[in-house]
C-alpha cells in the first residue's frame, strides 16, 4: 500500500496531544549533539545558566500563549479565551479565539519578514555605497551574477560599467522596499513562474513593496481593525512573499558582492575551536561585516603569532557563520541553541555578533570568562557587552579593531593560565552549494538542460523527490534530534536534500554532510544519484558528494525557491505538482513562519516540529494544514514527533511524485496536455 493512502498520515492533527509533549522539565539535557551534552554537564558543575536550564525554568509555559489565544494587541488586555462560550470566549472588545490567533500569527509574520527584508536592506545600501564611491572596502566579486540579476529584473545591460549596473541594480531593490504605486515587487516577479503570478494576482496577495506590506499588517492587526480570521491570514501571506522578495535581494546581492558560492570544504562542531590561537566567533545573520572579518583576519595572522598564538582560528554561530562558511570554508562552532556553551569552553577570546538570533543571556556567560562579546550594529546593544559601531564606509577598520581586541584578549587568556573546556567533537563537512553549484553540478550529465537530470531521476524513480530542511532549534523539542532523525530517515527514503540555516549545521555537526554519511544512510536510489553526479563532476570536486545539501543561511531560503520554480517550469506546471517538500524540525523564529508561510503560498507543504502559536483556534488551524492547499497548493504539516513526521513528509511526497507520473502518462497516451489539477 502506498504510504499515502494511509489517512493516518494525512490527519492535520500531530500524534502528541499538548500536554503530552513535553517529558521532563527536570532533566536539561535536552540535546543529541556531544559537544552540548558534554558542555552541559561542565555549565552545571560551574553553576553557569544557559538556555537549557532557562527552559526548565520556564516550565509549564503559559498554555494560552502556547496555544495563541493570549491578546497584548491594546492595554485594555491582556486577554485570554477561556472557553468557548459566553463573554470568557471573547477578549474585551469581542475579538474571538479565530480573530486573536491569526492577528498574532501574521504580527510573527511581520517580524520575520522586517528582519530578512532589513538585512537585504543593509546589503542594497553597501552595493549602492560601493558604486557611489563610498564603501571603498568592498567590491563585485561576482560580475556574472550583477548582470544575471540585473536581467532578470529587466535592466538594460549593453555599454554599462559593473558600477553603473551595481547602481540600477541597487535603486530597483530600493524601490522594491519603498514603492508607492501598486505595481509589484521586481525581484520576486522576476523569479516566479507564471502559473504562481496568476494565482497571486487572482488571490490579491502579490505584494506591491516590503515596507509597506509590513506596515499593512501592523495596521491591519491594530485594536478594531480587521477581524476576519481568513482576510487576515491572505494579510499575512502577502507580508510572507514580501519577506520572499527580501530574502531573493538579500541573497543576490551578497553573491554580487561577496561571491556566487562554490563547494567547499570544513568542519562543525566546538572541536574547531583551537586553545593556542586566538578564536573569535562571528555571530548573527549579515555578511557585511563577518565577511570582512574574515577577509582582514588573513592579513593579521602575523600579528596574533607575534601575542604568541599559532594564529587567528574563526568561526561561526547561526546564518553569518553560514555565509562565511559557503563561501570561505570558515568552520561552523555551533548552531542557535548552543551559543552559549561555545563561550563556556572559555576558549574564546571575542564573540562578535551584528543581528538576529544573539541571546541576550550570552553577555551572562561571558561575564565568567575571558570572553569579550562585541555588538556591531546600532540596533542591536547588549547591556554590558562592547560596542563598536559599524560603518560601512570604514569597514576593514571595523574589522580591524575587533581582531586587535581578540588578540589582547587573548595575551590576557593566556596570561591567566585558565585552563579551557574544549570538547574534541567535530566533523568534516562538505557546503557551499549555490543553485548556480547545483546546476553545475547537474549540466555535467546534461549540459543542454541541467534541472532535467534532477526532474528525470525523479520521474525514473531512482530519487522520491525533494526535500529542503530548514529553520531553528527549539528546546520544545530535543536539540538536534529532530533534524538528524528526520534527515536520515528521508535519506534511507531515497529524498535528495537541501537545507539552510540552522538544520544545516545541526546536519554537519553530526558528519551528516558527508559521504560516508551517504554510505551509510542513504537508500539504494539516493546513493546511485549522488555517485553519479560525483562521477561526471570528480575533477572539480574538492571531496565525494554529502548526504544532503548546504545551499546557506536562512535568506538564502531563496535559493530553494529558485530550485523549485526551475523544476516547475521543466515539468511545465505550476509548483504545486512538483515532488517537492519542506520541513523546519525544530522552528522557533518570527522569521521561520514567515518562511514557513511563503513556502506553503508557493505550494509546497512544510512541516514545522515544534508547535507554532495556533491550536487554540480550529478555524486557523484548518486554515493553514487544509484550506491553504486548496487555495495555493501547499499546506502546514504540524507534527512534534520525528519518525511520524518523517512519514507525513514523505506520504506527501509519493503522493505528489505518483499523481504528476500518472499525468505525465495520460498526457502521453492520450496525446492530450498535461493535467495542471493539483
Ligand atoms: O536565520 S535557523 S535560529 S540562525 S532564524 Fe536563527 Fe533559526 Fe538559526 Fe539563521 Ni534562521
Ligand atoms: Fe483584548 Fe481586544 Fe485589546 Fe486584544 S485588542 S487585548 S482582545 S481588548
Amino acid at each position: 500500500m502506498p504510504r499515502f493512502s494511509d489517512t493516518s498520515l494525512q490527519n492535520s492533527k500531530p500524534s502528541l496531544d499538548r500536554k503530552s509533549r513535553i517529558k521532563d522539565p527536570k532533566n536539561i539535557k535536552r540535546a543529541v549533539d556531544p559537544a552540548a551534552l558534554e558542555m552541559l554537564d561542565y555549565t552545571t558543575e560551574n553553576n553557569i545558566i544557559t538556555a537549557f536550564d532557562r527552559w526548565s525554568a520556564q516550565q509549564p509555559q503559559c498554555a494560552f500563549g502556547y496555544q495563541g489565544i493570549c491578546c497584548r494587541i491594546c492595554f485594555a488586555g491582556p486577554c485570554r479565551i477561556k472557553g468557548l462560550e459566553g463573554p470568557g470566549s471573547m477578549g474585551i472588545c469581542g475579538a474571538r479565539d479565530y480573530t486573536i490567533v491569526a492577528r498574532n500569527a501574521i504580527r510573527m509574520m511581520a517580524g520575520g519578514a522586517s528582519a530578512h527584508s532589513d538585512h537585504g536592506r543593509e546589503l542594497v545600501e553597501v552595493l549602492y555605497h560601493m558604486s557611489l564611491g563610498k564603501a571603498p572596502d568592498y567590491e563585485i566579486r561576482d560580475p556574472d551574477k550583477l548582470y544575471r540579476v540585473a536581467k532578470k529584473i529587466g535592466l538594460e545591460t549593453e555599454g554599462k560599467t559593473d558600477l553603473e549596473l551595481a547602481k540600477e541594480v541597487a535603486l530597483a531593490a530600493f524601490e522594491d522596499y519603498g514603492r508607492h504605486t501598486s505595481d509589484k515587487c521586481r525581484f520576486l516577479e522576476a523569479n516566479l513562474c507564471e502559473k504562481r503570478i496568476k494565482k497571486y494576482e487572482e488571490t490579491d496577495v502579490f505584494p506591491r513593496a516590503i515596507d509597506r506590506e509590513v506596515v499593512e499588517v501592523m495596521h491591519r492587526t491594530h485594536v478594531g481593525v480587521d477581524a476576519d480570521p481568513v482576510n487576515i491570514i491572505f494579510g499575512g501571506i502577502k507580508c510572507s512573499l514580501a519577506d520572499l522578495t527580501g530574502e531573493q535581494i538579500s541573497t543576490d546581492i551578497s553573491d554580487i558582492l561577496f561571491g556566487t558560492p562554490k563547494p567547499v570544504m570544513s568542519e562543525a562542531n566546538l572541536g574547531v575551536l583551537d586553545p593556542d590561537k586566538v578564536n573569535i566567533i562571528v555571530h548573527g545573520h549579515n555578511p557585511v561585516l563577518s565577511q570582512m572579518v574574515v577577509d582582514t583576519a588573513r592579513e593579521m595572522e602575523e600579528e596574533a603569532k607575534a601575542a604568541g598564538a599559532t594564529g587567528i582560528q574563526l568561526s561561526g554561530i547561526c546564518c553569518t557563520g553560514n555565509e562565511v562558511l559557503m563561501r570561505n570554508g570558515v568552520p561552523i562552532a555551533t548552531s542557535y541553541m548552543a551559543q552559549e556553551l561555545a563561550i563556556a569552553t572559555g576558549a574564546v577570546d571575542v564573540m562578535v555578533v551584528d543581528v538576529q538570533c544573539i541571546m541576550p543571556g550570552l553577555r551572562n556567560v561571558a561575564e565568567c570568562f575571558n570572553t569579550k562579546l562585541v555588538t556591531t550594529m546600532s540596533i542591536s546593544k547588549i547591556p554590558g557587552a562592547y560596542h563598536f559601531a559599524f560603518e560601512d564606509s570604514k569597514a576593514k577598520q571595523s574589522a580591524e579593531a575587533v581582531i586587535r581586541l581578540a588578540i589582547e584578549t587573548f595575551k590576557v587568556r593566556k596570561e591567566s593560565g585558565r585552563p579551557v573546556q574544549v570538547p574534541k567533537f567535530k566533523n568534516k563537512l562538505m557546503a557551499g552549494f549555490s543553485l548556480e553549484a547545483l546546476m553545475d553540478l547537474f549540466a555535467a550529465i546534461n549540459p543542454d538542460n541541467p534541472i532535467k537530470v534532477l526532474t528525470d531521476a525523479i520521474d525514473n524513480g531512482e530519487i522520491a523527490g525533494v526535500c529542503a530542511l530548514a529553520g531553528c532549534n527549539n528546546l520544545e523539542a530535543v536539540y538536534e534530534k529532530n533534524h538528524t532523525e528526520i534527515l536520515k530517515e528521508l535519506a534511507k527514503n531515497n529524498v535528495f536534500m537541501v537545507g539552510t540555516g540552522c538544520v544545516m549545521q545541526a546536519a554537519a555537526k553530526h558528519g551528516l554532510l558527508t559521504y560516508e554519511a551517504v554510505e551509510e544512510y542513504a537508500g539504494p536510489g539516493l546513493k546511485a544519484f549522488i555517485d553519479r553526479l560525483y562521477e561526471a563532476n570528480k575533477d572539480k570536486l574538492p571531496d565525494k558528494l554529502p548526504l544532503a545539501f548546504h545551499m546557506g543561511s536562512c535568506v538564502d531560503n531563496s535559493r530553494i525557491f529558485n530550485l523549485w520554480t526551475a523544476m516547475a517550469n521543466e515539468y511545465g506546471v505550476d509548483v504545486p505538482k512538483v515532488p517537492f517538500v519542506a520541513t523546519a524540525p525544530e522552528g522557533m523564529s518570527e522569521k521561520a513562519v514567515a518562511i514557513g508561510t511563503w513556502v506553503i503560498s508557493n505550494g509546497i507543504p512544510c512541516h514545522v516540529g515544534a508547535m507554532p502559536p495556533l491550536e487554540g483556534s480550529n478555524l486557523v488551524w484548518s486554515v493553514v494544514t487544509c484550506i491553504a492547499h486548496d487555495v495555493f497548493g501547499g499546506n502546514f504539516i504540524l507534527e512534534t514527533d520525528p519518525q511520524v513526521a518523517a512519514k507525513k513528509l514523505l506520504a506527501a511526497l509519493e503522493y505528489r511524485a505518483w499523481k504528476l507520473r500518472i499525468h505525465k502518462k495520460a498526457a502521453e497516451e492520450y496525446g492530450t496536455e498535461l493535467c495542471q489539477a493539483f
